[in-house]
């Protein structure tokens, strides 16, 4: 036991309870669905934004005063010992992690792979006690300096198997722990000039990388998700997993759409200029839905604030679209979202993991009322009734003008009803 999180005690849920340490919404044991709450939503701790992160901007350094901030091995296992406090407190069934958040670079690959495989260790006898699972581990490939030009897509070969030989780590990391997923997010596979940029080479680059990665993880037997995480910019000006729709092109294009779902970001699908909603659905509807890392993007800033969500009803479309998808199997709900660097305390981290996991509750709440009612996809249903009996799309343009000119049938315009529908959306959430 360490002291960090004092006398708090584990929350638990109570409709009518007041003060940081109540759920009011989220009952893990509430059956939505026919399906336990805990199980639908799948919540997990993002170790980097609750554990790593030392609160700084890009006006000012560490605000955070950790007793586990060094490089240090010991340091490592205390962060995990703290880690493993608050997941309890939370009852959070998973985490996710990079290799980089639970375990200090060392001199040398060799001594970085070690490393990985020490607190893996340590960390894996600490989920055998405890029953937390990992939901995705993967590999930072963005933070070291050797990276800044790319990993995957860099034009230096020695820094493409530097990736690829810290992905290996880190598959086998992952399968160690169980993981349920494995995730790469691109955080500098993009560029920030075109006029030093071969996008042909790069792009074949990342193809063969993943083609890899997919390779290497059934070969060892994992089989857990492999889930590319999208994102349009930030840290690079252009990253080249921008959305769903790009990656799907970029699965097809490499033979991997089967392989390989999406991890998808509120946040990410923000900046790409989508909804959350819409990246959910056209992922679903591709078949490559996988997992979303939950957060809120500030409107009005144009970065990836990585907030904790606390819009209820924006929650409730994204679980709308999970739960058509047919819900979770190996995804969750990891809250990638971090503290506002002024909230210092041991509790402000409890508070804004209680307030989240309570705002997606709701959500989900909603959602899958609306959904069990049936009401919008009667209404969806409805809409392309026509279809149903329609030969239309095995006929071709020859015969379909000589049906339409026979026929003489102008078709009438019908309503979309979209602020009806909206109405009654109003009256689940
Ligand atoms: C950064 C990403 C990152 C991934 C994991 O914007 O969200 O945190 O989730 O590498
Ligand atoms: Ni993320
Ligand atoms: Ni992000």
């Amino acid at each position: 036991m360490t002291d960090f999180f004092g006398d708090i005690a584990p929350v638990s849920f109570d409709p009518n309870g007041d003060g940081d340490l109540t759920f009011r919404h989220y009952d893990p044991d509430a059956l939505v669905l026919g399906k336990r709450l805990e199980d639908h939503l799948r919540f997990s701790v993002a170790w980097w934004h609750s554990f790593a992160w030392p609160g700084g901007d890009p006006f000012g350094g560490q605000t955070f005063e950790r007793p586990w901030f060094g490089d240090s091995m010991d340091d490592a296992k205390l962060k995990a010992d703290v880690a493993f406090e608050m997941f309890r407190i939370l009852g959070q069934p998973f985490f996710c992690f990079h290799d980089l958040d639970i375990r200090p670079e060392g001199d040398s690959f060799a001594e970085s792979a070690d490393r990985l495989d020490a607190i893996t260790d340590y960390i894996g006898s600490k989920m055998e006690r405890t029953g937390t699972k990992l939901l995705w581990g993967t590999a930072n490939l963005f933070t070291h300096r050797r990276f800044m030009g790319g990993a995957a897509t860099n034009p230096d070969p020695d820094v493409f198997a530097y990736a690829a030989a810290t992905v290996k780590t880190c598959i086998d990391a992952t399968k160690k722990l169980g993981g349920e997923n494995y995730v790469l997010w691109g955080g500098r596979e993009g560029y920030e000039t075109l006029l030093n940029t071969n996008l042909v080479r790069e792009r074949e680059q990342a193809g063969r990388f993943l083609c890899m990665v997919v390779d290497y993880a059934r070969k060892i037997g994992f089989d857990g998700t492999i889930l590319i995480e999208p994102k349009p910019q930030e840290p690079t000006k252009h990253q080249y997993d921008y959305d769903v729709a790009t990656v799907y092109g970029f699965l097809k294009d490499f033979g991997l759409e089967n392989d390989v779902k999406v991890n998808i970001e509120q946040g990410h699908a923000i900046l790409a200029g989508h909804s959350f909603e819409h990246e959910l659905a056209l992922a679903a509807s591709l078949g490559i839905f996988g997992s979303i890392d939950m957060n809120r993007n500030d409107y009005q800033s144009g970065w990836d604030t990585d907030q904790f969500p606390d819009n209820v009803p924006e929650v409730a479309r994204a679980y709308y679209e999970v739960l058509r998808a047919g819900g979770f199997s190996t995804g969750g709900t990891n809250f990638d979202a971090k503290l506002r660097r002024q909230s210092l305390d041991p509790m402000d981290l409890i508070a804004a993991h209680v307030g989240a996991m309570d705002v997606c509750a709701r959500g989900l709440k909603a959602a899958a009322a609306l959904l069990d009612s049936g009401e919008l996809e009667a209404a969806r249903a409805e809409r392309y009734a026509g279809w149903e009996t329609s030969d239309l799309l095995t006929s071709d343009l020859a015969s379909i003008e000589a049906r339409v000119r026979a026929g003489g049938v102008d078709p009438a315009p019908r309503s979309g009803r979209q602020e009806r529908l909206e109405n009654i959306w109003n009256r689940y959430v």
